[in-house]
């Protein structure tokens, strides 16, 4: 039997209703001011989610295929680490891919709660996951993590653990990561846990070609958003006439992308005008990468501390473990 959630219940209209009013003024206010940008989360609709997959499979973008591998390797230490009858709260949960590691390995599992902004994608994947864990509290969440949230009762007693995997960590600015770092302290409580995702610092060619791939599924996936506002706020930009930029920035320790306008141009957006100059950007992603000292200062300032960091062979990657203090 496949379970069923009320995530297509009044309330989970409402709450996507919410989530759509509070997208579009982001939008607007994003676009209005002196620097241009566009938040990340607007990638992930469907086809965005599709081009999402095909650049994990890409040869140039090693992070989802090595933080898989890491995982693999140390799942069972992490289990251990972890303790039995976890409650997991994934923060960003998508496909429901790396967490059935978790869940096929961690002791008793007790609850799932699998956090995200795409409701049709959360409710099919909760459906999929309650089935195949019948022993496993599954209670989906449908909102933004970004903003502040509340989540559903969990088993008393159960040692939560937070999961925030694929290096998403990486696309708030470091004091606003911490911020939401703080936030998953909160959530966890005294003896909670963070399992993280972390792209490493490494040298700019390997970092420039994950974003701008030869293949050019980056560029597509970057203008996609501009699509996305075309259908959903009916904005009116031409595609052709936005290029893709993705460059590593050294000091601030980022991947940048940006869509360029080719020229000057006056596009609309849910009636509004928005003007560009030849060359001007829209920023549409960071994406931070960290070294030790960054870690170190970023779990330190969130309440956390760092007990154990596995990495791949080539220093790619980090998953961390990190503990409430
Ligand atoms: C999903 C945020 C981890 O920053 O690498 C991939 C998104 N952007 N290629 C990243 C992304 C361009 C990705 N995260």
């Amino acid at each position: 039997m496949t379970a069923r959630f009320d995530l297509h219940a009044a309330a989970g209209a409402r709450a996507q209703r919410r989530i759509d009013d509070r997208l579009r003024e982001e939008v607007l206010r994003g676009l209005r001011t002196e620097r241009k940008t566009l938040p990340p989360k607007l990638f992930y609709d469907a086809r965005g989610a599709e081009l999402f997959e095909r650049i994990c499979e890409l040869d140039e973008y090693y992070l989802t295929r090595t933080e898989l591998a890491i995982l693999r390797a140390h799942v069972g230490e992490i289990a251990a680490l972890a303790g039995p009858r976890c409650a997991l709260v994934e923060y960003g949960s998508g496909a429901g891919v790396k967490v059935r590691l978790l869940l096929d390995t961690l002791e008793a599992p007790s609850a799932y709660v699998p956090i995200d902004i795409s409701r049709e994608q959360l409710a099919r994947v909760s459906a999929t996951l309650a089935d195949d864990y019948p022993d496993v509290a599954v209670r989906p969440l449908c909102a933004d993590y970004t903003t502040p949230l509340r989540l559903p009762p969990l088993p008393e007693g159960a040692r939560r653990l937070a999961f925030f995997p694929g290096s998403t960590i990486g696309n708030f600015h470091p004091t606003e990561a911490a911020a939401f770092l703080r936030r998953v302290r909160r959530a966890v409580g005294r003896d909670g846990a963070l399992l993280l995702g972390v792209d490493r610092r490494k040298d700019a060619a390997t970092l420039n070609a994950a974003y701008d791939d030869r293949a050019g599924v980056t560029a597509e996936f970057n203008r996609n958003i501009l699509a996305r506002l075309n259908r959903e706020l009916a904005a009116d930009f031409d595609l052709a006439r936005f290029r893709h930029r993705a460059f590593f920035a050294s000091e601030p320790s980022r991947i940048e992308m940006h869509l360029e306008s080719t020229e000057a141009q006056t596009v609309h957006v849910a009636g509004v005008p928005v003007r560009f100059a030849k060359g001007e950007t829209i920023w549409t992603e960071s994406s931070y990468k960290y070294d030790h000292p960054r870690l170190q200062r970023l779990a330190a300032s969130a309440g956390f501390v760092v007990r154990r960091r596995w990495t791949d062979s080539a220093k790619k990657f980090w998953v961390v473990f990190l503990e409430a203090v």
